[in-house]
């Protein structure tokens, strides 16, 4: 990697392990999501440390530190636990994380509960983060995510002199949406703080300089289509379009083994004699999961044979499961799936098969392999790795991926995949119906070129990228510093 000299703390609201009190005894799972799924292969590679929430609150029974310092041996990383009390999982993270940044960078504004209380909250989990990280020494401290856009300013605060550099896993919304938040000023100015602020895709990066430029906290300009610099006067700030990937290999190299073909045998035998539409998504609005069964619905209406042809395969991983809201998506989404296989089910088929849990990733791999049709047809998404993992373990590319333009992936993926408007159910259909009545020879080329974009840009690529960025950035730093002709007010970098 292009800069391995370098020590790396990554920074981010949850650990990549999270900790259950189960039967009176800690127990420790995998943590899961895509920022885990993406961070976690390069921390293993390189070492280094994580900060983050464990999953427990204050006042909970001791014990669970134990659990932690088995999930370093076994990963080859510190793990650095941040405690939140149960005041701040609600205002911080249910409130201002979940009720707030998520819905609005989504696109959602009338979800969001502007509670003043949640906004104070997530200034002082902020500061908890800060103090947690200011005595460290590594070179470069990567922070991730939206929960966190404030901590590089209260770190500098603190005088804290390293390089701090920041990615957005979500969506950067537009000015539209993003001039709605009443702390739109203060949350710009303090993400301007970091030293490198990283995108999912060029969009976001445009809607990122439009709300600098509009809002006035700095001026914006573009370096071509995926750079931009921002001047603050005192100091410059760079950001970028980076596509998050994945471990193209390692998905891969699962999905040839005798072990996961057992298991998509066994998948087929459990499923029928028939092709498979898949969905593998976190419970969550912003994933589409309502509008992509309506359009499952109206191309069984409207095309009969699919009728004891196709059954879809809907993975849901539970999320969120004590907001009121996820609730009701959950029973919203268990009514309609009802309402499907009640239509149309035969003695011999079901049309919807529905897990609702997390499966390990032989399993998940099964699913991928045998899908002919994987459906990754959310209303917003950041990136959206469901999508890349699938091309990864289409290893005899036979399989055609609908995918939503409203996923970061279709910047990449676009030309191979089958893209859908989402909110157009009968466009969806229509999709839902090519992809399955389409050509093999047409199904591979487009496989194809899906897999090695995927390939090439792998996630230790996007890394590499990032990290490089981060590295030349402080180089340049270094010369202006030792240069006769910077000007003066620019020294205090
Ligand atoms: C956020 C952004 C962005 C799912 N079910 C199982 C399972 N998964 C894994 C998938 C995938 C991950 O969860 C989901 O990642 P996504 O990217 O699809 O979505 P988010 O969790 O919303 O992630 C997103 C991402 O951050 C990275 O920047 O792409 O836009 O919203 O890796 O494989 N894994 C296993 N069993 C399951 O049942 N083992």
């Amino acid at each position: 990697m292009g800069d391995s000299g370098d020590q790396l703390t990554i920074v981010s609201n949850r650990l990549p392990a999270v900790l259950k009190r189960c039967d009176d005894a800690w127990q420790v799972e995998p943590g899961s999501g895509g920022l885990v799924q993406a961070m976690s292969p390069i921390l293993c590679n390189r070492g280094g440390r994580w900060v983050g929430w464990p999953g427990v609150t204050t006042g909970e029974p001791d014990g669970w530190e134990k659990g932690l310092r088995q999930v370093e041996v076994d990963s080859g990383f510190e793990l650095k636990p941040v405690v939140l009390n149960q005041r701040e999982f609600e205002q911080f993270y249910e409130g201002f994380a979940n009720s707030v940044l998520w819905p609005l960078f989504h696109g959602f504004p009338d979800r969001c509960d502007f509670d003043p209380d949640f906004y104070a909250a997530y200034g002082q989990v902020n500061e908890k983060f800060a103090d947690a990280i200011a005595g460290v020494d590594d070179d470069l401290l990567w922070v991730h995510d939206y929960h966190l856009m404030e901590v590089a300013r209260r770190l500098r605060n603190k005088d804290y002199g390293g390089r701090l550099v920041f990615f957005l896993h979500i969506p950067f919304p537009s000015i539209e949406n993003f001039s709605k938040l009443p702390w739109r000023h203060r949350l710009l100015t303090d993400l301007l703080h970091y030293d490198l602020i990283g995108f999912q895709t060029e969009r976001d990066l445009h809607h990122f300089q439009n709300c600098v430029n509009y809002l006035g906290v700095g001026a914006a300009e573009e370096d071509g289509p995926s750079r931009c610099h921002i001047e603050l006067g005192t100091r410059e700030v760079e950001a970028g379009a980076f596509p998050i990937a994945i471990d193209y290999q390692d998905f891969a190299r699962r999905a040839a083994t005798d072990e996961v073909s057992q298991r998509v045998e066994v998948l087929q035998g459990d499923i029928g004699p028939y092709q498979m539409l898949l969905g593998v998504d976190r419970l969550d609005y912003s994933k589409g999961l309502i509008h992509r069964l309506q359009a499952y619905e109206m191309a069984l209406e409207e095309h009969l044979d699919l009728h004891e042809e196709v059954v879809f395969l809907q993975l849901v991983v539970p999320s969120r499961e004590n907001v009121d809201e996820y609730q009701a998506l959950k029973r919203e989404f268990d009514r309609i799936v009802g309402r499907i296989n009640g239509r149309f089910s035969t003695a011999a088929w079901q049309p919807i098969h529905y897990l609702y849990n997390c499966v390990d990733p032989e399993q998940l791999s099964a699913m991928y392999r045998l899908a002919s049709v994987a459906m990754v047809t959310p209303l917003r998404d950041g990136m959206n790795l469901v999508s890349k993992e699938f091309c990864a373990s289409q290893v005899d590319e036979s399989g055609v991926l609908v995918l939503s333009e409203f996923a970061g992936a279709a910047e990449q993926l676009g030309s191979g995949a089958v893209l859908v408007n989402p909110y157009d159910i009968g466009q969806t259909a229509q999709a839902i119906y090519r992809a399955i009545t389409m050509e093999a020879q047409e199904r591979s080329q487009r496989m194809k070129s899906m897999r090695e974009v995927i390939e090439h840009s792998d996630v230790y690529w996007w890394a590499e990228a990032f990290l490089e960025r981060a590295h030349r950035q402080q180089q340049t730093v270094q010369e202006l510093l030792t240069s006769d002709s910077f000007p003066l007010e620019r020294r205090s970098v």
